[in-house]
Formats: C-alpha cells, sequence, structure tokens
C-alpha cells in the first residue's frame, strides 16, 4: 500500500474555456479562442470551437455532484476574464458574477478545496486586438481584473492561480503559429514572457493587499530537459532548453529573478524586452506562495546537428533538437512520451534549487481517442488510465519520501472536455461526455479515484 501524507489534496483541474461554453444573453464578452475560431474555424480540430465545451454553464449544479462521486477533496478551474469583464476593462458581467459565486459556493459546501485560476490561455480579445501581452497597457488591464477577483470572490476563494503554464501562449503565440495570433516572432514572444511574469507578480501583490491570508501561485509546466547522453554539447542543449521551457517563469516566480544565462542568450539575440527598474522590483518583491505543476511528458533533447541559417528568425532550438529515445514508452493518441520519473525528478529540483517550496501537481493526465470502444455495460473501462496514474503516483510518493512539499495530486481532468489542438478527439475526464447526448458517466478511473482518495493511497 502506497500512503500520501494526510490531508494530501485529490483531485483535478479543468478550464473555464474548456468546460463553461457559451449560451445567448449570458453576457460573455470574446475572448482570442472565440475570435480565432470565427476567423479561421480551418484551423481548429474537425471545425469544432469552444462554444459548447463540456456544456459546465449551463449544468454545473449537476456536474459538481460528479466531483463528490469520484471522490474529490480539491478542484481547480478557471475564471474566464471575458465572461467577467466582456471588454477586458471596465464592466463587469453580473450574470458572470453570479454564476462564479454560486459555483464556487457548491463546491466549498462540499468541503471541497477550491483552486481558482485567473488565466487559462484566454484573453478577451477586446484586448488581444490592442496588442495583448505585447502591450503592457494589458498587464494593468489584468491586475485589475485580478483585483476585481479577489474582490469579488475572496469572502469564497483563499487559494488563487495567477496563470496557466504561461509559456504555452508564449511559444504557441508567438513562435510556433498553434494559437492565435500564430506569429513567429521571437521579440514579441520575449515581451509576452516578460509582460505576462509582471502581471502575475501584480496579481500576487494585489492578492497578499487585499487578502493577507490568501495563497497565490502560479503553474507551470515544469517538464525536465533530459539530455540525449552525457556528451557535454548534449548536456549543454539540455540546460539551454531548460532555461527556455521552464526556469524561463520558474525563477523570477520562485525567486524573483530571471537567470542571469537566459539574460545573456537573449542579449545575444537583441532580444531583451522593455522593461523598468521599478517593475523589475516587483517581480522580485512579489513571488509565489506555492507552485501548481502540470506534468505530461519530458522534454529530450541533443545538441543541435546543424547550425542555423543566418536569416533563419530566432527560435529557442537554435541552441538544441528535439531528441526522439529508442525504445520510448507511448501515448500514441497525443503522441507524448510517458516517462513517470519525471516527476520524482521535478520533485527533486524544486526541493533542491527552489527552496523545497510547497507544490501541488495541479495536472497529469492521459488522453486517448475512441475511449468508447472500451465502454462494457455503459462504463469506460480505462485500465490503461488507472495505470497511468498509478505509475506517476509512485514516483510522486518516492519524491514525498525523500523530502518533496508536495500537497495534492489533481488530474487533468474531471469530465471529458474541449482541448485546444484536438477538440474532443482525445478523452482525459474520470467522466466520460456522450457529445451529443450530454450524458456524463463515471469511468472506471473515476470509481477508483474515489477509492484512491477515500484511502489516501493505493
Ligand atoms: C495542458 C493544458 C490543459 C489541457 C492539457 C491537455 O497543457 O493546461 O488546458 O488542454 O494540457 O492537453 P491537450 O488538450 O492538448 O491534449
Amino acid at each position: 500500500m502506497i500512503q500520501f501524507p494526510k490531508d494530501f489534496l485529490w483531485g483535478s483541474s479543468t478550464s473555464g474555456v474548456q468546460s463553461e461554453g457559451y449560451v445567448a444573453q449570458d453576457g460573455k464578452g470574446e475572448s482570442n479562442w472565440d475570435y480565432w475560431f470565427k476567423k479561421e474555424p480551418y484551423k481548429f480540430h474537425q471545425g469544432i470551437g469552444p462554444q459548447k465545451a463540456s456544456t459546465f454553464y449551463e449544468n454545473y449544479v449537476e456536474d459538481i455532484e460528479f466531483l463528490e462521486k469520484t471522490g474529490h477533496t480539491a478542484f481547480r478551474t478557471s475564471i474566464q476574464w471575458s465572461r467577467l469583464m466582456p471588454n477586458g476593462v471596465g464592466e463587469v458581467n453580473q450574470q458572470a458574477v453570479v454564476f462564479y459565486r454560486d459555483m464556487f459556493k457548491r463546491i466549498i459546501d462540499k468541503n471541497i478545496k477550491l483552486i481558482v485560476n485567473l488565466y487559462h490561455f484566454d484573453i478577451p480579445y477586446a484586448l488581444q486586438k490592442n496588442g495583448g501581452w505585447e502591450n503592457k497597457e494589458t498587464v494593468y488591464a489584468y491586475a485589475e481584473y485580478a483585483k476585481e477577483c479577489f474582490a469579488l470572490f475572496g469572502d469564497l476563494v483563499d487559494t488563487w492561480i495567477t496563470f496557466n503554464e504561461p509559456y504555452v501562449p508564449v511559444e504557441c503565440g508567438y513562435l510556433y503559429q498553434y494559437h492565435y495570433p500564430c506569429k513567429v516572432d521571437a521579440k514579441a514572444a520575449v515581451q509576452v514572457a516578460y509582460n505576462t511574469q509582471l502581471a502575475s507578480a501584480l496579481a500576487i501583490k494585489h492578492c497578499h493587499e487585499q487578502h493577507a491570508h490568501h495563497r497565490i501561485s502560479i503553474v507551470l509546466n515544469l517538464t525536465p530537459a533530459y539530455p540525449r547522453s552525457q556528451h557535454p554539447e548534449d548536456v549543454k542543449a539540455a540546460h539551454i532548453a531548460e532555461l527556455f521551457q521552464a526556469r524561463s517563469f520558474l525563477d523570477p516566480s520562485v525567486k524573483g529573478e530571471y537567470p542571469q544565462e537566459l539574460i545573456d542568450i537573449l542579449k545575444e539575440h537583441q532580444l531583451m524586452p522593455e522593461y523598468t527598474q521599478d517593475e523589475l522590483r516587483v517581480i522580485k518583491e512579489n513571488t509565489v506562495d506555492f507552485l501548481g505543476v502540470n506534468y505530461y511528458q519530458p522534454l529530450r533533447v541533443a545538441a543541435p546537428k546543424y547550425a542555423p541559417h543566418p536569416n533563419s528568425p530566432f527560435f529557442p532550438e537554435h541552441y538544441y533538437d528535439h531528441y526522439v529515445m529508442p525504445g520510448r514508452k507511448m501515448n500514441p493518441h497525443r503522441g507524448w512520451e510517458i516517462y513517470e520519473r519525471g516527476i520524482y525528478d521535478i520533485a527533486m529540483n524544486i526541493k533542491n534549487n527552489y527552496g523545497n517550496i510547497d507544490w501541488i501537481l495541479t495536472e497529469n493526465g492521459m488522453g486517448v481517442e475512441g475511449e468508447e470502444k472500451y465502454c462494457v455495460d455503459g462504463i469506460i473501462q480505462d485500465d490503461y488510465r488507472i495505470d497511468f496514474f498509478k505509475g506517476h503516483l509512485i514516483e510522486l510518493h518516492r519524491a514525498i519520501q525523500d523530502g518533496a512539499n508536495c500537497q495534492g495530486y489533481l488530474v487533468w481532468t474531471f469530465i471529458d472536455c474541449w482541448s485546444w489542438l484536438n477538440a474532443y478527439k482525445n478523452r482525459y475526464g474520470l467522466v466520460s461526455l456522450d457529445l451529443q447526448t450530454q450524458q456524463k458517466t463515471i469511468k472506471k478511473s473515476g470509481y477508483w479515484f474515489k477509492e484512491l482518495s477515500q484511502n489516501n493511497g493505493f
């Protein structure tokens, strides 16, 4: 029996965009996702956008019952900024206030620890139109939005997240064209990353000023970078990959400072963002109270085979190639490697290099296509998912035994939901969603998760 510490949290994460959906007259404004879908629907998997998601906005009362039935003691979701403040600034949508307050209240009434994220890849289009995160005005608009959330919901919510995986919109939106605005512009990417970090620090500042006892964090995908070999050039490639992918947000969020080596690389390529000493002070003085960590797959890299063409736009990959490890274990549906040991390595990195700060594993999960074929008597027999969870929990447990300060395990996700790049192709939920009927049914993993939570181990 693998036993977790007393009061260890068991639950799941979702996001507003991926679960809520929207209905006529709900007062929601357009987000970057709504706008992009309207403009280029063919860029979305099977032409499906976030209009319906898993209809949580309409059905949250019944959906919350499933939290209890699957043994949740913790739940993380996000507020959609464009729902609360349709124009990004100014007027607050009162229907959104009623919705979020009632939803939060029902969750805490069930004695479930509620963690509320302010930003999960979605910005009001009104702000995106004016440059989005490239524009420093967005930083101050976000700070106002955060303040509004702390004021409106601070009596119900005491644990906050400033951003989910902020590196993702940076790389997907400004380097690799997976997210709107689909630019290839490293200079903009760096400014967006810096502005996001500043916004996170300002939210932390306001949170602590408004509610001294509240705790606030950032959620990062701290993928360890594993070198192909111990050849010094491979090791160097992994080191630089980690500077970009993990430490660009981890260091300023926990230590209040950027790694000097990252600054040196950015200077060498004339990529430094616009910043002021006052802003750096805000970042320095407002670090997180704890960390959220999402983990799905490792990053494997090798020294680059070729020198970049002198006219090629800058990519972090000028310093490393992606490496496919022979014999790796794969989730073929998502195309992601499964490497349970990554959790242990993340935990030891936090312990040894980041002051052993408290953290929660805020996302871990397995997206599988065509799960209907595993359905027996109406219940999806997702043993592969249970094995996936067990494998990762063994490593997490080992890390805790070795001194890691992890305080909870949240899976992705609660009910099958819409995905940014894959719509409903891969299902992650503890509860299945029938897209035609909107019927929701607990999977085998959902029942297993309840036992896991009740026994505080397996
Ligand atoms: C994380 C995101 C989630 C979720 C998850 C699964 O990076 O925070 O929002 O989408 O990945 O990924 P995907 O939906 O691409 O399969």
